[in-house]
């Protein structure tokens, strides 16, 4: 009998063990501790609440298996027969109750702080479309799309068997560690100040989108029509990526978000840059554009925006996406191509870039569509004329520095 208990014993502590060899990857199961207070703060009391979970189980676990071990049938153990005992009934409501309190004072405690918007320091707006978020500086009135970096979009096209090695060329200088971050990074982040209060609001302008990032403990819904709130202080400079976390669409799972915390100073002259930058987006829809600018910078604007759907030769996907090769529409009357990109096709696919994209990129991303592809129309397009349709119907236009030739930093395939 001893021996036999023994050896039960045994094999039990070996099974315990097994787990163990799989202790050093236990980092990448469990949830990040992050780098707020709060994010630090939800981290222990996940961790304080699975210890308990833990407890429970071991400790009902252990009667179970203990209770059908000692009192099996081929030891000719009997069946109790009690009924009713109110001591078992008034000890199995009041124990379970305890540990619930034990456990919601804490949670609610942390849930209270997180709800806490008041004395935050600044705000940004930030906008879900399919597929990409739209962050707006309140205080500073900078605002700019951030979207899947092209050059991961066009390798995830190639298919699911890619070789990232192949795409990203180490020696052709486009090869940034892609492997660790292949699909996790941006053309645009959102830079913030570390130190401070940060409220963000989320909304969304199609469909249900969520901005997460788990390293500070931010997940919100963005809904169209509402507002929620959000707020972090992020006390490391570093990199935190995160990705919408909602079923927003096909691509839903190509919506990255980066953000970078960096230094007060280092924040505020970029900020400065980006004011310049946007001032200088509203000068590029005045002034008089060459044909061959506005072809190159129509290029990138057509890689970054365009290419998913009609493809990197403009060929389309038949019987989903128009070829923009031969099409009628770039290669006919130019009112109707600025209308299909500017408004959209109702209940298609091809959505309305007037809100994304800007007076330049949108005339230089029609003028490369006339002009690629074997298309040779030979126009050019103005992006001062994109401004008055636009001035005519009173809509302002976005700014993106994508229009700008000297500020795209996408490398290799451009
Ligand atoms: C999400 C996929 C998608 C993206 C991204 C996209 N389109 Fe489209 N596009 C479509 C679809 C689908 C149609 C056809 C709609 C219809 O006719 O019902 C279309 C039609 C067009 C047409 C008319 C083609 C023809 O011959 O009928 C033009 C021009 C066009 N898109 C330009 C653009 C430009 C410029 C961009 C980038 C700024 C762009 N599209 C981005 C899906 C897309
Ligand atoms: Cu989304």
């Amino acid at each position: 009998m001893t021996s036999n208990v023994s050896r039960w014993a045994l094999l039990s502590l070996m099974l315990l063990l097994v787990p163990l060899g799989a202790w050093a990857d236990w980092g990448a199961l469990n949830m990040p501790q992050g780098v707020t207070e709060i994010s630090n703060e939800v981290y222990t009391l996940h961790m304080r609440i699975f210890y308990i979970c833990c407890a429970i189980g071991a400790a009902v676990f252990g009667v179970m298996i203990y209770s059908m071990f000692v009192h099996r049938k081929s030891k000719g153990v009997k069946p109790a027969t009690f009924h009713e005992s109110t001591t078992v009934e008034i000890v199995w409501t009041v124990v379970p109750l305890i540990i619930l309190i034990v456990m919601a004072i804490p949670a609610a405690r942390v849930l209270i702080k997180m709800e806490d918007f008041s004395d935050s320091e600044m705000s940004i707006k930030v906008t879900g479309y399919q597929w990409r978020w739209h962050y707006e500086y309140m205080d500073s009135g900078v605002s700019f799309f951030s979207q899947l970096e092209p050059t991961h979009n066009q390798a995830r096209q190639m298919g699911s068997d890619i070789d990232l090695q192949s795409t990203f060329v180490p020696e052709a200088g486009n090869y940034q560690g892609e492997g660790e971050i292949y699909l996790k990074e941006v053309d645009n982040e959102l830079v913030v100040p570390v130190g401070k209060k940060i409220r963000f609001l989320h909304t969304a302008a199609d469909v249900i989108h969520s901005w997460w990032v788990p390293d500070l403990a931010v997940k919100k819904d963005a809904i169209p029509g509402f507002i929620n709130e959000n707020w972090a202080l992020i006390e490391e400079p570093g990199i935190y990526r995160g990705k919408c976390a909602e079923l927003c669409g096909r691509d839903h799972g190509f919506m990255p978000v980066v953000v970078r915390a960096v230094s007060q100073e280092e924040y505020d002259s970029w900020i400065a840059e980006k004011q310049s930058a946007m001032a200088s987006v509203t000068e590029q829809s005045e002034r008089q554009w060459a044909h061959q600018e506005l072809v190159s910078v129509g290029e990138k604007v057509y890689q970054a925006n365009c290419m998913s759907c009609h493809q990197a030769e403009g060929q389309g996907i038949p019987g989903m996406f128009p070829a923009i090769a031969g099409s009628e529409v770039a290669t006919g009357s130019i009112d109707l191509h600025v209308d299909t990109v500017m408004n959209g096709i109702e209940g298609s696919m091809m959505s309305k870039f007037s809100d994304v994209l800007s007076d330049a990129d949108i005339a230089a991303v029609i003028t490369y569509q006339r002009n690629a592809f074997g298309n040779s129309t030979g126009d050019t397009l103005q992006p001062a004329h994109i401004k008055s349709l636009r001035d005519g119907l009173d809509i302002s236009a976005p700014a993106s520095v994508a229009a700008l030739p000297d500020m795209n930093t996408t490398t290799g395939v451009n």
